[in-house]
């Protein structure tokens, strides 16, 4: 006989039954990408040896036992042991343990170990060094809170409003999940605001936040690192000067510089936009960028602290902006500190959809140099274009510059292998907001990561790095559908599409935005939408697209070779010549180099006119087949992202459809 009681406790058992899995469906359609890559899992219990105790390895002890996948009770030794073979704050991994010269080097290790894990490849015995000492991202952060080109909601570090400087436990959280991710991948540095840089954050109040903010980031190795406004001598001291060779100047900048270490110890140093759009310089004092960037060098020497001085200059009344920075700091080389590093944007106008590489690389010898690349999307598509940025940042490091023959890449320009630099650094443009998925778009977290894993190691692939990141921001367990799959299913269905629409992704948005060398044809200040007939009167013409496409009846295309704007001169040999002539120049930079007539024959034999709509129209079926690739993974992904990024690539389609038919119609 049942009773009522056993009844009751069988319905109640159902009852509890259907409530857990209510719950777990709900959990499992709650992802809101807040993860990143970063997912928890479910662990094994392991065990740590480790003879150290500090905040750094403390929480590499953590990070394995919340994300151990391999045997249970296994053990992993964690020694900080010197070792020649290891560079910096390189490790050695081995099935044992991670071996390393410093703290950070054991963090790095660990986060490869439980990266190999949790993307299954084996752990094999390796050496890792990091190609570059310092991994930064640049935060074009404004103290208002408003991020310069970010499209991913308000900063993470400042915002408006009367308690906008008091610290509360949610910033600290917010930046202790940053600096987690950051070290994750091995960035090591942040510059926590905009290059147009406001004198105020150099006031006591701003500062006292800084050092709230680098407190927290500090365990996980991330520096700080602040953008200065050249002029503050006078806009924040009261000076009657900013001229760098003034000594109530220098005095001045050493007394701020010496609070400011007074307070923060270990600030990495300065980042500097001089005489450039609008921001003041040492030009405005008759004075060189080397005698400004030696005057801050030389103040903060002291304190081991770096000026990173950027190249990026330009102005209105040259005839090719692409030539500007250039001729500006070739005949500098040589004067520069050994503490001050030359930060160069990768292309020669402005992080374009593709240009060629900046000739600044591979030109200065005597002057330690860095690359500048933008991991917010400001060019392409900001958070609303799918575009993943690595094969553009691969063409970049893996272009030949021919600086010492043949093999001089632009990677081994700038991480010591061909002139030593004292320092060698590289920085990205940081796509990052206070939006719940931190970018904006579910796969722009993707640059993020993919700008960690390359400072670290310059010759890892776009498709190893989009593989691992697939694989570690989407699982394959969970499915708002009850269907399961294996891993072959999972790989087949969704790793491989997603791989190959990443891997497409930016030659895509060139062939519906500028294909074939054009560049810079945007509808204004925005920088999103197509507008290659703007021209607003009294505008500098070089912010206006015509300077750029020089399109007319008879043709199109910007002059650089020997007998335009001569642009073709800065390369090094067999570039130069190469780029010169017709026949030899790659038809990806065709339009960049030469102006041609609208029937130019192309290679196979199409004329211009008709390669270009080929081109643009190939970007619009290509985005198309984005979407369609998309909608089939509907079974393998949860709804919440499946649903955001379906709608983005609605927009995406539409976009690029705008940009084909734009230009197109112009031209
Ligand atoms: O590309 C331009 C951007 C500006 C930016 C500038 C720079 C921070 O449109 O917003 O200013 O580059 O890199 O300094």
């Amino acid at each position: 006989m049942i009773t009522m009681k056993e009844i009751y406790k069988h319905l109640m058992r159902i009852f509890i039954e259907i409530l857990v899995l209510f719950l777990a469906a709900f959990a499992v359609q709650a992802e809101n990408g807040h993860e990143l890559w970063l997912r928890k899992h479910n662990v094994n219990p392991m065990n740590v040896v480790c003879s150290e105790n500090s905040p750094t390895v403390n929480i590499a002890h953590q990070e394995l036992q919340k994300g151990w996948q391999g045997k249970t009770g296994e053990t992993i030794v964690l020694s900080i042991k010197s070792d020649k073979s290891i560079q910096g704050d390189g490790y050695k991994l081995d099935a044992s343990g991670v071996q390393a010269n410093t703290e950070l080097g054991i963090l790095y290790g660990v986060y490869e170990l439980l990266r190999r894990q949790h993307t299954d490849q084996p752990i094999i015995d390796e050496v890792s060094n990091p190609s570059y000492e310092r991994r930064i991202l640049d935060h074009w952060d404004n103290l208002d809170g408003t991020v310069e080109r970010g499209y991913a909601g308000y900063s993470i570090f400042w915002r408006q409003g009367k308690d906008s400087l008091a610290v509360t436990e949610r910033d600290k959280l917010l930046w202790q999940e940053y600096a987690r991710a950051n070290a994750s991948v091995g960035i090591n540095g942040s510059v926590l605001n905009n290059v147009n840089a406001s004198p105020k954050i150099l006031k006591i109040e701003f500062l006292k936040r800084v050092k709230a903010i680098a407190d927290v980031l500090r365990p996980y190795g991330i520096k700080i690192y602040l953008s200065i406004n050249f002029s503050s001598p006078v806009m924040l001291g009261g000076l009657k000067t900013s001229d760098p060779l003034d000594a109530k100047v220098i005095t001045w900048w050493k007394t701020k510089i010496k609070e400011i270490y007074s307070l923060i110890p270990d600030v990495g140093g300065f980042l500097v936009k001089a005489n450039s759009e609008g921001q003041p310089g040492p030009q405005d004092f008759g004075r060189t960028h080397a005698e400004g960037a030696n005057m801050m060098a030389d103040a903060l020497k002291p304190y081991g602290g770096i000026v990173m001085w950027r190249a990026f200059v330009y102005s209105p009344k040259e005839r090719d902006r692409a030539r500007q920075s250039y001729d500006e700091f070739i005949p500098l080389d040589g004067q520069f500190r050994d503490n001050v590093i030359i930060q160069v944007k990768n292309s020669p106008v402005d992080f374009q959809p593709r240009e060629p590489f900046s000739p600044l690389f591979g030109a200065m010898k005597k002057t330690s140099i860095m690359a500048e690349l933008q991991i917010t999307q400001e060019y392409l598509g900001q958070s609303n274009q799918l575009v993943y940025l690595l094969t553009m940042w691969e063409e970049f490091l893996q272009s030949d510059t021919y600086q010492e023959g043949t093999g001089s890449t632009v990677a081994r320009c700038t991480d010591g292998s061909i002139f030593p630099q004292k320092y060698t650094a590289i920085a990205g443009v940081a796509n990052i907001g206070l939006d719940t998925n931190w970018c904006g778009h579910h796969f722009a977290q993707a640059n993020w990561y993919a700008f960690g894993r390359l400072a670290w190691n310059n010759r890892l692939t776009s498709d190893k790095i989009a593989d691992e990141w697939i694989r570690l921001t989407f699982s394959r367990q969970q499915t708002n559908h009850s269907k399961t799959w294996n891993d072959n299913d999972w790989e087949e269905h969704f790793l491989f599409p997603i791989k190959q629409m990443m891997l497409q992704s930016r030659e895509a948005a060139v062939n519906y935005m500028m294909p074939l060398g054009l560049h810079h044809i945007f509808a204004g200040d925005h920088h999103y939408g197509p507008g290659p007939w703007y021209a607003p009167k009294g505008l500098r013409l070089d912010w206006t697209p015509p300077y750029y496409h020089q399109a007319d009846t008879n043709g199109i295309g910007f002059d650089r070779t020997r007998t335009g704007s001569n642009a073709v001169n800065q390369y090094h040999e067999p570039l130069c010549s190469q780029f010169n002539k017709l026949e030899t120049c790659p038809e990806i930079y065709l339009l960049w180099f030469h102006h041609l007539p609208w029937d130019y024959k192309m290679k196979n034999g199409r004329i211009l006119w008709d390669e270009l709509c080929y081109h643009y129209d190939n970007g619009v079926q290509q985005v198309h087949q984005f979407q369609k690739i998309w909608d089939n993974e509907k079974p393998y992904i949860d709804t919440q992202r499946f649903e955001e990024v379906q709608s983005k690539l609605r927009r995406h389609c539409r976009d690029a459809q705008i940009w084909k038919d734009g230009c197109l119609l112009y031209f």
